[in-house]
């Protein structure tokens, strides 16, 4: 039988659990954030480069070396029971000291729950209290979508995505979701000259083909190139000093955030939402949400999870019945306000890499094994919202992926119930096609049989491959780690990654 407790009011909190912790649950501050299960003795360092450091973890925390994570921390302890600690607020961190349980509120008093018992009734008990002080998501049915990200990523144009509309043919696809690529800039919300015809306009062209328009916006970050970053000084998110604060590096462009405590801000915010619905897109992914909670001195002094609250509620209030896609956001205070929610890092053609793993020590950044690591450890979050694993792949020419890992994406958004997929129809050979029609069309039963283990209809399916954290070892690669994280701060450098990247985009769209 599971025991627990609601703790009421305690801005600190400790606990020792009854028997010795021997692994402890990390949870990630964003959907892109490392969550895992690390032993207690495995002191994970700080990924670099630190320029990524606001766009992929709390930044306030980055540093610390005891195991800690977001609201929620848990232990699996030798007597093979679990012990749970979990703030029924927002603004919380948790921290493991010697076998301490140490959770934090960072500005006032809050609740907490304490559980013990097994991994998946301390979960659930946690999940049954989010729901009653958060809500959860309206809709419990996802739509299958079609995005234009893992294909084309930026070079999308109306040529070729119309191209693909037409290629979807029979594929039952609800949601056609143009991502990143279609706006002026980041902050300037109107279309650039590759949707010349308009935003309404090819909206219609894609409701004329039966399927819902979904569209890519990140509301909460502008870069210095946008007219909104010259026009509105007093809307960015500053410190004491009254400097910028880093919302990370993206697109050759440092990145800012707007202050969503500045009335004048909600009002564009909202203002956006209505222009969006109005062009016709009813399926709405923003991203980049995390910089609306980044520590800073607002003009309206409040706890920062709580300003993003804010400036999720007005969005979700002017976007009425569309279904809204958060993503970059921070887990615990998106909740209620979203219909699906991003849960891992992106996804990528690749599984993982050498420089990712080893040299920057960095999993939030956009590969299959990041993506499944910190999505399934956070599958206790399905009764909530509508996770969101992102895409699965089919063309196999176009990734590096074995068929298991292919097939472990493929899985991992059937127990999600989140199917999508960014591949052209043109790549797909045809039993490709039928594989994905197959994985659209079909709705398992699924069964969980361990942490990592499930059964999907009569089929055993594991993901313990993807979990462990590869460690750098030994001097040489440390040292190279070190130089490849000092040079990953250099803007030219990232752009020079960014440009790699961009080349073999280009050559697979060829
Ligand atoms: C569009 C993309 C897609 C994708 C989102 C988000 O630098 N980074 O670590 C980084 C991480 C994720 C990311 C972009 C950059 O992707 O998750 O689905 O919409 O934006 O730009």
């Amino acid at each position: 039988m599971p025991q627990s407790e609601i703790v009421h009011n305690q801005k600190d909190v400790n606990f020792i659990p009854s028997s010795r912790p021997i692994r402890y649950y990390r949870h990630g501050w964003q959907s892109w954030s490392l969550t895992t299960w690390q032993d207690v003795g495995h002191r994970i360092p700080t990924p670099k480069p630190t320029i990524l450091h606001p766009l992929q973890t709390d930044p306030r925390y980055v540093h610390e070396k005891r195991p800690h994570g977001s609201w929620v921390g848990a232990v699996e302890m030798e007597s093979g029971r679990f012990f749970l600690l979990g703030a029924l607020d927002l603004d919380a961190h948790i921290f493991l000291e010697d076998n301490t349980l140490i959770g934090k509120y960072e500005n006032k008093a809050g609740d907490w729950l304490v559980a013990e018992g097994s991994e998946e009734e301390v979960f659930s008990l946690y999940a049954a209290q989010l729901v009653q002080r958060l809500g959860k998501n309206r809709t419990t049915k996802t739509p299958r979508i079609w995005c234009s990200w893992y294909s084309f990523y930026t070079h999308i144009s109306e040529k070729n995505l119309g191209r693909v509309l037409d290629d979807l043919g029979n594929l039952p696809l609800e949601v056609f979701q143009v991502d990143d690529g279609w706006q002026r800039a980041i902050g300037d919300w109107v279309p650039n000259k590759k949707i010349s015809s308009g935003m309404d306009s090819f909206a219609a062209k894609i409701r004329r083909s039966a399927r819902t328009p979904g569209l890519w916006l990140a509301p909460l970050i502008v870069t210095p190139s946008s007219n909104l970053y010259r026009q509105h000084p007093d809307w960015l998110l500053r410190d004491k000093e009254n400097k910028l604060i880093s919302a990370g590096f993206n697109w050759g462009e440092p990145l800012f955030a707007l202050d969503t405590t500045v009335s004048a801000v909600l009002e564009w915010l909202s203002a956006l939402m209505e222009q969006v619905l109005a062009w016709g897109y009813d399926y709405v992914k923003l991203d980049f949400l995390y910089a609306g909670a980044l520590p800073g001195a607002r003009q309206n002094d409040m706890p920062r999870e709580q300003a993003y609250r804010q400036g999720l509620r007005i969005m979700r209030e002017a976007l009425g019945d569309a279904y809204l896609l958060t993503c970059g956001a921070p887990i615990i205070p998106s909740l209620g306000l979203c219909d699906g929610l991003r849960i891992g890092p992106d996804v990528a053609s690749h599984w993982s890499s050498t420089r990712d793993d080893i040299l920057l020590g960095n999993f939030a950044i956009p590969g299959a094994r990041n993506a499944i690591r910190t999505t399934v450890n956070r599958l206790w979050l399905n009764p909530l919202v509508c996770s969101d694993s992102d895409v699965a792949y089919f063309a196999s020419d176009k990734n590096t992926l074995a068929v298991e890992q292919e097939k472990m994406l493929q899985d991992l958004a059937l127990i999600c119930k989140t199917k999508a997929t960014s591949d052209l129809p043109s790549w797909l050979r045809e039993e490709e096609r039928s594989d994905l029609m197959a994985f659209l069309q079909n709705t398992p039963k699924i069964v969980k049989k361990g942490r990592y283990q499930y059964i999907l209809d009569d089929r055993q399916v594991d993901f313990s491959i993807a979990m462990p954290i590869p460690k750098s070892k030994g001097l040489g690669r440390r040292a190279l780690g070190a130089i490849f994280g000092w040079a990953g701060n250099s803007p030219l450098i990232l752009k020079f990654f960014q440009w790699l990247g961009d080349r073999e985009v280009k050559k697979k769209l060829k």
